[in-house]
């Protein structure tokens, strides 16, 4: 399972005034802590910046972490040009957040992704919005699939993200999302999967008992890579079960990895 940590992420108020004062020693230490938590990927999005910064903000951000921690990161941003000079500055094979099969950031994104040799998160979403049912949601996704896979990317390369509902709003929205990540991976062996955990549980008092059980259910389901918060432990040593009970992680050897560390306890 790849832990995507979503701490550096200017949405979150810490982070937006380490931003704002380009915080150097704020943003090196929330990248450096989210790795010994777990983590094996960091997005950096700094969307709450004036967008006519925001590409050299990205520039900044990213070869200030890519500095502190050896990681690759997640260049997350909805403004082309910003992903452009994240990917720019980046070290190695990056990831991008996102592209979707909306035409515009189709069409915007795609030549980023080929440019740079970049993996991406692709949003199972398009034109009309996000799909409102399961048969809509598998034919939006496997169309957007095939077109990155005829536009030059490997099945590796891509992420899927089934854009998980709430179930106080959807009460069938996780088992739909499930059903979605069996069928297209079924279609599509070698696709992985990627997932935030901010909806599922949106309106949900005690939200991360619903974020902890839906990781686990949804890695039974073939998801491989999570957008999260490292520091919940619980969630990190729950995955790190779940790897081993799904011959992700033959004999315990990334679990005993984890317990000689001292992070099983507590
Ligand atoms: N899929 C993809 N990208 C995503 C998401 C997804 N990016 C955004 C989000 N979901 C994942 N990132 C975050 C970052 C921070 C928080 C949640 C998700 C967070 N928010 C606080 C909270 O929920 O309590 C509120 C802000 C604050 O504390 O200041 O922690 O699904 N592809």
């Amino acid at each position: 399972m790849l832990i995507i940590g979503e701490k550096i992420n200017s949405t979150l108020k810490a982070t937006a005034k380490a931003v704002a004062e380009r915080d150097e020693t704020a943003l090196v230490d929330l990248a450096q802590r989210q790795v010994a938590a777990g983590a094996g990927m960091l997005d950096v999005n700094c969307g709450t910046v004036e967008a006519d910064q925001e590409p050299e903000v990205m520039r900044w951000m990213v070869k200030l972490v890519q500095g502190a921690v050896n990681t690759p990161l997640c260049i997350d941003s909805a403004n082309p040009a910003a992903l452009a000079a994240g990917l720019m500055a980046h070290q190695g094979k990056a990831m991008v957040n996102s592209i979707s099969g909306e035409s515009e950031r189709y069409r915007k994104v795609l030549p980023l992704l080929r440019e740079h040799g970049a993996s991406v998160i692709a949003l199972g979403m398009d034109d009309q919005g996000i799909p409102g049912d399961g048969e809509k949601a598998y034919a939006v996704g496997a169309k957007l699939v095939e077109d990155l896979v005829k536009d030059g990317l490997s099945l590796e390369e891509i992420y899927f993200d089934p854009l998980v509902r709430s179930v106080a709003t959807s009460p069938s929205a996780a088992l739909e999302t499930l059903d979605l990540m069996r069928r297209l991976g079924a279609s599509f062996p070698g696709l992985h999967f990627a997932s935030g955990l901010s909806n599922v549980s949106y309106g949900v008092p005690e939200r991360r008992h619903l974020n902890r059980a839906y990781v686990v259910l949804s890695m039974g389901a073939g998801l491989d890579a999570v957008i999260m918060d490292p520091f919940d432990q619980v969630m990190v040593q729950l995955i790190l079960a779940s790897e081993v009970l799904l011959e992700k992680d033959r004999w315990c050897l990334r679990y005993i990895e984890a317990f000689n560390q001292g992070r099983l306890s507590a």
